[in-house]
């Protein structure tokens, strides 16, 4: 037998190439010198950031899995779930900055969009000098987003578009708008459509008085007779399979990203219970202290093990979206379990920004609802092994 490592236990290290190590290890790197000396002020004050879009794309780690020739890199899945975990190692809302632009933005444009569309915005993505963002979501469509409303009608040169999205990351400072609505010459069928700032009827009001991800900018969109041409509209694709294709791509690293934020909880346990002292010893001494701390490095072992399983099949495509909803279901549960663990585990201390586990906590509460909440994902999962559908 081998030794152990009690922050590897796996050995995931181990079965990770050399480029994904480097590629981890420069991000890890950008997020600590770059994100990190910022996120306490930009979460307390709501700090609209778009410089973060620019920082993110000279370090290379926007659409990493485009390929070069659109501005990314062409880097596997496992790559893009190592980088999402060292981004939310810092903060949850930078993740969900990073994860919008690449897997909600420049993935459908790539996937869905006309040579055109990917010529003109891919490398304007990929560099951070364009900011985009997703909107699927509507005040009454959550989690069922085929009732939306939002409607599409043809018109001689194109199509004119009314309704309002809500709850949209990026959206008051995005430049490139993704949004699916129902086109009334396609049936009725949803469509994606790419919308540039500035157009006619078109405006993204900030979403105020947030709790959660404050250091990423949330906003509505608002279409009021927004006319487009032909060219707006993303070609490849029709139906739900459109953002859910997205989705897929978002949701599984989101189950990398909650395990960064959760190992930044659980190490700063560790800490702090060797650190501190009660009743004359270490707290990390006692017996309730160290069955959290074991359940933490266990439920983050397992979870980091699986997301890695699951990339590799993303990469060979033999990934399932029924796989993805298990793992970013758990991964988020057990990393929102984490961090209110920790929050207790540091005592009044936890409360404290300087201690930044209460702002992973709550960051966590909004990562556990978007991209379908945790319930949502089990009954995709209950669905998958019954036969039965549970929604309506
Ligand atoms: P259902 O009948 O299940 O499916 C309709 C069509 O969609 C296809 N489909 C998928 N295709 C690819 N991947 C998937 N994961 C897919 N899931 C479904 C399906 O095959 C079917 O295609 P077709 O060709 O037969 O029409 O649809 P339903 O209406 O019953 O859906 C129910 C449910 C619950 C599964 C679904 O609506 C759901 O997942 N709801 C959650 C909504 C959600 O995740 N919203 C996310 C909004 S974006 C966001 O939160 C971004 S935050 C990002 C950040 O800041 O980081
Ligand atoms: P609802 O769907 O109303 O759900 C409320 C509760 O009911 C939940 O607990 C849910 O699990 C439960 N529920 C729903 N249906 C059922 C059912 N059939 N059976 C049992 N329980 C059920 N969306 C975008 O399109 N783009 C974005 O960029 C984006 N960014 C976001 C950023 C933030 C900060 C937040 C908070 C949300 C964001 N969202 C975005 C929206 C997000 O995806 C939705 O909030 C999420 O899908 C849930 O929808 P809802 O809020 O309408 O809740």
């Amino acid at each position: 037998l081998g030794p152990f490592d009690w922050a590897d236990p796996l050995r995931l290290e181990d079965q990770l190439s050399e480029d994904e190590r480097m590629l981890r290890d420069a991000a890890r790197q950008f997020a600590q010198d770059k994100l990190q000396p910022r996120v306490t002020a930009a979460y307390r004050d709501a700090l609209v950031a778009p410089e973060i879009f620019t920082l993110m794309g000279e370090a290379g780690l926007l659409g990493l899995t485009i390929p070069e020739e659109y501005g990314g890199l062409g880097a596997g899945y496992v790559t893009y779930g190592l980088v999402a975990r060292e981004i939310e190692r810092v903060d949850s809302g930078y993740r969900s900055m990073m994860s919008v632009q690449s897997s909600l933005v420049m993935y459908p444009i790539h996937a869905y969009g006309s040579d055109a569309q990917r010529e003109k915005y891919l490398p304007g993505l990929a560099a951070g000098t364009l900011i985009g963002c997703f909107g699927l979501t509507e005040p009454d469509a959550g989690s069922d987003p085929a009732g939306m409303k939002t409607t599409a009608k043809k018109t001689a040169g194109g199509y004119v578009l009314n309704g309002s999205k809500m709850w949209i990351s990026n959206a008051p400072i995005a430049d490139v708008f993704v949004v699916w609505a129902k086109s009334e010459a396609h049936g009725g069928k949803i469509r994606g459509f790419v919308l540039d700032k500035g157009m006619k009827g078109l405006s993204a009001p900030k979403v105020g008085g947030k709790l959660s991800l404050r250091a990423s900018v949330t906003g509505e969109i608002v279409m009021d007779n927004v006319e487009v041409g032909e060219d707006a509209l993303l070609p490849g694709v029709q139906g739900l399979k459109g953002p859910f294709g997205c989705l897929n791509r978002a949701r599984y690293g989101i189950a990398w990203g909650v395990m960064g934020a959760a190992e930044a909880c659980w190490h700063a346990a560790r800490q702090y219970g060797l650190d501190r002292k009660q009743f004359g010893k270490p707290l990390a001494q006692t017996q309730l202290f160290q069955k959290k701390l074991a359940d933490m490095q266990t439920e983050i072992a397992l979870g980091t093990q699986a997301a890695l399983q699951l990339g590799r099949l993303m990469e060979t495509g033999r990934a399932a979206p029924e796989m993805i909803s298990l793992m970013k279901r758990n991964n988020c549960g057990k990393a929102l379990d984490i961090a209110r663990a920790s929050r207790d585990m540091h005592g009044g201390n936890g409360i404290s920004e300087d201690f930044q586990i209460m702002r992973h906590m709550v960051n966590l509460e909004t990562v556990n609802t978007y991209e379908g909440t945790h319930d949502v994902h089990a009954l995709i999962l209950g669905r998958a092994q019954t036969g039965l559908q549970a929604f309506f």
